[in-house]
C-alpha cells in the first residue's frame, strides 16, 4: 500500500516537474517573462527612510533591466530604477499603503506585479497614568505615569495636578511627582506626554478627596 502511495506520488512529481520544466524551455527559447520578487513587507516611523528589495526579481534566460516601484498613495510618484532596490521616505500619515513592483527584462517584456505593504506605524505616544483613587484631605497622592512611543522618544511629561487646565509640572525626563490635597473635592489631574515627531496623548486620573474615607 505504502509502496503504491510512493508511486503515485513520485508519478505525479515528475508529471509538474515535467510540465513546469517544459514551460520554462518554451518561455526563455521565446524569451520569457521576467518575474518580479520583492522580499519582504517593511514596517517603520513617519518619514523614515524605508529600503525595499527587489533583488530576487528574475529574467530566465534574459536579464531584469528596469524595476518600476508604485507606492499606493495620494501624492506618490512611480519610481523606475535601473537597480534591484528602492530607498524612499515613508509618509507620514500612519496607516498600511501596498507598494507595487513590476520588472522589464531586456526583451522590453514586463512581470505581473508583485506586491508588499508598507506600515507607517502610529507615533503617537501611550499612556498610562495609574488609577483613580478617594483619600483623605492631606493626603501625598504619587504620580508615575508610564509613557513611551515606538517612533521619536519622549522630550516632555506635562502635570496639571489641581485640573485647573494649567500644567504647572513640566519635565523633559519623567512624569513622577506627587501632590498632597488639602481640600476636599473630586480632582481631574490630567497627565500629557510629548514625543520628538510633537505629537501628544494625555490621561486623566480623578482623585475625590474627602474628609472622611468611606468605610
Ligand atoms: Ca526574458
Ligand atoms: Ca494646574
Amino acid at each position: 500500500m505504502l509502496r503504491i502511495h510512493h508511486t503515485i506520488i513520485i508519478t505525479l512529481l515528475f508529471s509538474v516537474f515535467h510540465l513546469e520544466g517544459g514551460d520554462t524551455v518554451q518561455e526563455s527559447s521565446s524569451g520569457g517573462i521576467p518575474i518580479a520578487i520583492i522580499r519582504m513587507s517593511k514596517i517603520c516611523c513617519p518619514g523614515e527612510m524605508v529600503t525595499f528589495d527587489g533583488w530576487a526579481s528574475i529574467d530566465i534566460g534574459g536579464e531584469v533591466t528596469a524595476w518600476h516601484w508604485t507606492l499606493d498613495c495620494s501624492g506618490c510618484p512611480d519610481t523606475v530604477v535601473d537597480m534591484g532596490e528602492l530607498t524612499i521616505r515613508a509618509p507620514l500619515k500612519s496607516q498600511s499603503y501596498l507598494i507595487l513592483l513590476q520588472v522589464t527584462d531586456n526583451d522590453n517584456r514586463v512581470s505581473v506585479p508583485d506586491s508588499a505593504v508598507l506600515h507607517v506605524m502610529e507615533d503617537r505616544p501611550k499612556v498610562t497614568v495609574g488609577p483613580d483613587l478617594t483619600v483623605q484631605t492631606g493626603t501625598r497622592v504619587l504620580f508615575e505615569p508610564e509613557a513611551f512611543c515606538h517612533c521619536g522618544s519622549i522630550v516632555s511629561f506635562e502635570w496639571d495636578l489641581d485640573g485647573d487646565g494649567i500644567f504647572e509640572y513640566d519635565s523633559p525626563k519623567n512624569g513622577n511627582t506627587s501632590k498632597a490635597y488639602f481640600r476636599p473635592g473630586k480632582y481631574r489631574a490630567r497627565f500629557r506626554a510629548k514625543n520628538s515627531y510633537g505629537t501628544d496623548a494625555g490621561g486623566l486620573r480623578t482623585i475625590v478627596v474627602t474628609r472622611e474615607l468611606p468605610r
